[in-house]
């Protein structure tokens, strides 16, 4: 008998939009919504494959939008690969990079549903197909955003009390340097050698700004600057790693291995905060992480926001890599009133746990899928 070659059937998009648990304050947005898009793949055999995109704020963050990542999908990654082979991962991967420039979130959102299947059906995790994890725990930093040092620092104190998080991540940018530089101090001041405070500008400063702004973090203990200025301007982000003992990570301007490339080449960063929606996928993130640690950079595992969904496909990439010398922020779920997973990814003694079982280890809860979809939310009110 000639087995059958699996197939993909179908690809369904959603976009959801889920409350905060407070607003998230950052440089250029204050979230009070996240809106994730959620991928669920069908496949000939029964098999079924789910997988997230998601961005921050809009348009405010990067080039694509919750929008543009579904219709990207929908409008031309879909049509391409309806009827190809489910296991043909790297295949499906070259196929959409030839047919789609650029859309790296909705990229990835496909391709996590492209592992998620194949490992299902090939009952082994997703961290499994890339290796073999080493880690089933790592380290998870929280964000304090809440636009209030007062807020923010009783925020932190419970944190640490409950055992949560014991790394801060404060976001800045949106306030003058000096006013800033306060708020870090204060924060790095209540909790002491208790925690690590780093600061994410998100692209906020200018050059002149940020020389300011790196040496008054540094005087009050900050580790390290995320993104202090425009992605583009890896000159600027060259001079200030080089000036600074401070850790200069980059965020907006790492998108994809192109840019890992790049950044390595011009010394434009002393870590990676390492995305697989940004790089285009968990395979595309694997690449990054393969050219900073040849570079000898320090990696960090890095969140666009997600829900447990796109959090799980983050772990099962991260759990594989032995030296995350920065830890993760992988605590998207956190963030938001509901978690959509059927089993929430599980938050304790300072780390976040890499989920066990099949392809990413998770699986939906139908009931709030319904319940944050958007289309089901606009057909509810007409
Ligand atoms: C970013 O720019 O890194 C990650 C954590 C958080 O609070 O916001 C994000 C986005
Ligand atoms: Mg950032």
């Amino acid at each position: 008998m000639v087995n059958a070659v699996t197939k993909i059937d179908q690809i369904e998009t959603m976009i959801l939009d889920i409350p905060t648990i407070r607003g998230h304050v950052l440089s250029m947005a204050t979230m009070r919504v996240q809106t994730a898009v959620l991928v669920r793949m069908r496949f000939s055999d029964g098999s079924e494959g789910i997988g997230e995109g998601t961005t921050i704020g809009g348009l405010t963050y990067g080039p694509e939008s919750p929008e543009s990542i579904q219709s990207a999908i929908d409008t031309y990654i879909t049509p391409a690969l309806l009827g190809r082979s489910a296991d043909d991962v790297n295949g499906a991967l070259q196929l959409v990079d030839h047919l789609v420039k650029g859309n790296r979130i909705a990229k990835a959102a496909v391709e996590i549903a492209l592992w998620d299947g194949l490992g299902k059906r090939l009952g082994v995790s997703v961290a499994q197909l890339f290796g073999g994890a080493v880690h089933s725990r790592l380290p998870v930093a929280w964000t304090l955003a809440s636009g209030n040092s007062e807020t923010d620092i009783a925020e932190a104190q419970e944190m640490i009390a409950a055992r949560r998080h014991n790394i801060f991540k404060l976001k800045i940018g949106k306030r003058a340097v000096a006013e800033d530089v306060a708020h870090v101090a204060r924060i790095k001041a209540a909790v002491g050698d208790a925690a690590s405070i780093r600061v994410d500008v998100n692209q906020a400063w200018s050059l002149q700004d940020a020389r300011w702004g790196l040496r008054g973090l540094q005087d009050v203990g900050c580790e390290l600057v995320e993104q202090p200025v425009r992605a583009r301007y890896l000159n600027a982000l060259r001079e200030l790693t080089r000036a600074h003992e401070i850790a200069v990570m980059a965020d907006e301007a790492l998108n994809g291995p192109e840019d890992a490339v790049s950044i390595v080449a011009r010394g434009a960063a002393d870590v990676f905060a390492v995305k697989v929606a940004q790089s285009g996928g968990i395979k595309r993130a694997s690449e990054v992480v393969a050219i900073g640690q040849a570079a000898g950079l320090g990696l960090y595992a890095g969140t666009m926001l997600e829900t447990g969904l796109g959090t799980a496909a983050a772990l099962q990439l991260f759990a594989g890599i032995e030296d995350l010398r920065w830890g993760s922020e992988l605590f998207g779920p956190l963030l938001l009133t509901e978690d959509i997973l059927a089993t929430p990814i599980v938050y304790r003694d300072f780390t976040v746990e890499v989920p066990q079982g099949a392809g990413l280890g998770v699986s939906l809860d139908p009931d709030k899928i319904d319940f944050f979809r958007r289309d089901r939310a606009r057909s509810l009110k007409t």
